[in-house]
Parts: C-alpha cells; sequence; structure tokens
C-alpha cells in the first residue's frame, strides 16, 4: 500500500496494531437489520438440472440505509473506527455508478456525518443517464459531495482520492479514509469474516451444510474476509469461489490473497492459509469491468424469470453466469449445496436501460 495512504490510515486507527484479538474484540457499529437472511431458490435450482440445491444469503436486503449491500456490512467496522478516532467526514472512491460510494454517503448520513466520494470513469459504456440514475442519483439524493474524476478503472490508491482527503483537511475536517470497495484498509476484512461465523450460526439453525460458497469479487475483501472468516472454523468440503467481476485478474488476485492473509492475522487465525483456500474462477467478466456480455444477461434473466431474484449486469449477474456455468459444467457437482452470496448492486440497473435484454421494450413493440 502507498506509504502516504498507509499513514493515514495508522494515524487514523483506534486499534493498537501491535497485537491481535479476536473476531469479537473489533468493535462493530451497528448498520445491519440483523443476520441477513438465508433462502432456498428451488426454482433456479429446478431450471439447472435439479441435482444442485441453490440457496442465497442476501446482503441486497440487509439494511435499511440506503438499499443496504455489501459494504454497509463491512463499514461496521470502519464507522466504528471514523467515529471512536473522531472523524467527521468519510471519504471515498470508486465509479460513476459505485454501489460502494452510495453506501459510504448512506452511513455517513445515517451517522449524522458528512461523506466527500471521488467518482470516476471507471467503466466504458455509456448508456442515456448512465450518469444522473441508479446509485449516482441516490448518492444525489443523500446530499453527497460527489467529485467526478475522468480517470480509468483501477482498484489501487488514486491521486484524486488523496487530494479529497486533503482537501476535507485544508477546510478544518477530520477525513476517515476509505479506499475503493473498503477493501484496502486493515478493517477492510472484518465484515466479511464475520459473515462467515454468521452464516456457520445459520447452517446449525437450518441443518445444512453449504460445500460451495459463491461470491463476486473486484476489490476482494468480501471474497477476502469470508475466506479468513471460514479457516477459523476449516469445516471440510467447503470451498469459497470467487467469481471475477474486474476483468484484471490478476491484481484482484493479489488482493484478495493479500486482504485475506492480513483479515487472517488480524482475528488470530494461528496458521498460514492454504494456496487451496484461494480461489478466483474467472472467465465470466465479459468484455470488461461494469460491461455485461450475452453470458451476463442470460444469467439476470434465469434468476429473474425463476425465483425473482434481481442480479445488476457489473457484479451479481456475473457471479450468477458463474454459478450457472460451473453447475453446468459439472464442475459443481450433483448432490451439492451451494450458497450464492448476493452482494447487492441491482439499483445500477436503470443506468443500464438501454443494453439489450435489459430494459429495452422490443417485446412489447413486436407483440
Ligand atoms: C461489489 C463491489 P468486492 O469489491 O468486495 O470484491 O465486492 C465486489 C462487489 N457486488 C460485488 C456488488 C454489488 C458490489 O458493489 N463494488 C465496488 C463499488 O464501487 O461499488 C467496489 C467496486
Amino acid at each position: 500500500m502507498d506509504k502516504i495512504v498507509y499513514d493515514y490510515l495508522i494515524t487514523a486507527s483506534a486499534y493498537d496494531w501491535s497485537h491481535h484479538m479476536s473476531l469479537d474484540e473489533f468493535r462493530r457499529e451497528p448498520l445491519l437489520f440483523g443476520p441477513s437472511p438465508i433462502h432456498p431458490l428451488p426454482r433456479l435450482s429446478q431450471a439447472l438440472g435439479g441435482q444442485v440445491e441453490i440457496w442465497a444469503k442476501r446482503e441486497d436486503c440487509n439494511s435499511g440505509i440506503a438499499f443496504g449491500g455489501n459494504k454497509v456490512r463491512k463499514l461496521e467496522y470502519l464507522a466504528a473506527e471514523a467515529l471512536d478516532t473522531g472523524c467527521d467526514t468519510l471519504v471515498s472512491i470508486g465509479g460513476i455508478q459505485s454501489n460502494h460510494t452510495r453506501q459510504v454517503t448512506g452511513v455517513a448520513r445515517y451517522l449524522g456525518l458528512e461523506a466527500v466520494t471521488v467518482q470516476e470513469g471507471w467503466v466504458d459504456y455509456n448508456d442515456m443517464n448512465y450518469d444522473r440514475v441508479g446509485n449516482i442519483q441516490l448518492t444525489r439524493i443523500m446530499g453527497g459531495d460527489i467529485r467526478i474524476d475522468p480517470a480509468g478503472f483501477d482498484i489501487g490508491i488514486r491521486d484524486s482520492w488523496k487530494q479529497a482527503l486533503d482537501s476535507v483537511i485544508a477546510a478544518g475536517g477530520k477525513p476517515y479514509p476509505i479506499p475503493a470497495g473498503a477493501s484496502d484498509h486493515p478493517l477492510g476484512g472484518l465484515g466479511f469474516a464475520n459473515w462467515a461465523v454468521e452464516v456457520e450460526t445459520q447452517e446449525a439453525q437450518l441443518d445444512v451444510f453449504f460445500d460451495n460458497i459463491i461470491v463476486c469479487t473486484v476489490t476482494g475483501s468480501s471474497h477476502a474476509g469470508m475466506i479468513a472468516g471460514f479457516a477459523l472454523s476449516d469445516r471440510p468440503g467447503r470451498r469459497i469461489i470467487g467469481i471475477d467481476a474486474s476483468a484484471t485478474l490478476e491484481q484482484t488476485v493479489e488482493q484478495v490473497t493479500r486482504i485475506a492473509t492480513n483479515t487472517a492475522e488480524k482475528v488470530e487465525l494461528g496458521r498460514s492459509l492454504r494456496d487451496n483456500e484461494i480461489t478466483v474462477v474467472p472467465g465470466y467478466e465479459g468484455p470488461a469491468y461494469g460491461v455485461p456480455d450475452a453470458t451476463t444477461v442470460e444469467a439476470i434473466h434465469l434468476a429473474a424469470r425463476t425465483d425473482a431474484m434481481l442480479t445488476d449486469p457489473v457484479y451479481e449477474g456475473k457471479s450468477m453466469a458463474g454459478l450457472i456455468g460451473m453447475i453446468r459444467s459439472g464442475e459443481i457437482s450433483a448432490g451439492s449445496k451451494v450458497l450464492y452470496c448476493h452482494l447487492g448492486g441491482q439499483p445500477a440497473l436503470p443506468a443500464y436501460a438501454g443494453f439489450p435484454g435489459l430494459g429495452s421494450p422490443e417485446r412489447e413493440l413486436s407483440n
């Protein structure tokens, strides 16, 4: 990590990093309704041959804050630290249709804080109203301070984000820095480490064991946090499968590995992660980050037209395509019980209304 940013994060920290703690010793600001729901997807399972039982855990319904999503869960830990260190402004970064920056702004409002979000031109796609509807619209309605920047996709640390941090300091505020996707941050993996513990409690209640967990991965801390969290119990026969939606595979694998390793250390795993605990599957990312293809659209249609579960063309449509592809190919085999982790993202759908199959009224017109 970049030294200046690292210094920001360390000086902002409420924790003494010279010793490690167990997961439940980290303070968590409650932002969720409680454990997110888990339920079966019987029609989707049937449509894919009926041999694999598919369930979903719904981070898209996890909170009343601005439609919720995976970032609200991660931010329970970061927001606690922001409050404990007297910060008054959350500062983060994402694309124009970033779900993350919408959730950062929502969490800031919920806690009575300010938010500054740098929004970059991460996606090479220009639908009508792309920069007006969906996530950015919701962020504007919440009164977020949005700084548009033309830079392209990169999950790394950006100068524009450092400038936004400096501008808050120059105005007499105290910023709390949150990197892209709340990932490359000392507390970034904790939200989904705790998700894994939550799943194990729900498995006991439901009397079920999920042998395959499917999750979309881009900035990496959702996937990485789960890897660390599930490693604590290390139940044999469980695979955590990240489906890449970044289309910059090498950088995402590196980031998932690093965050999983750091998070495992922070929650006192007491051993190194094995190579086979880190699995990122390419092939479903489409032509580029943020751009769907026919496989993505088919996956969005199938989940929507079987169990009415909506997914988006940037993230969950791609991880849904991965789930479908791996069942059809036999990589997920008959008898398996799969948990599809739905990380949110539907607010971006209106920004893709012009994409074939995602909103054009062809069928109605031809009737
Ligand atoms: C995002 C991320 P990670 O970034 O933790 O790997 O999660 C990927 C992901 N699903 C999966 C949804 C709905 C997401 O929003 N979104 C980013 C954003 O700016 O919104 C961080 C990229």
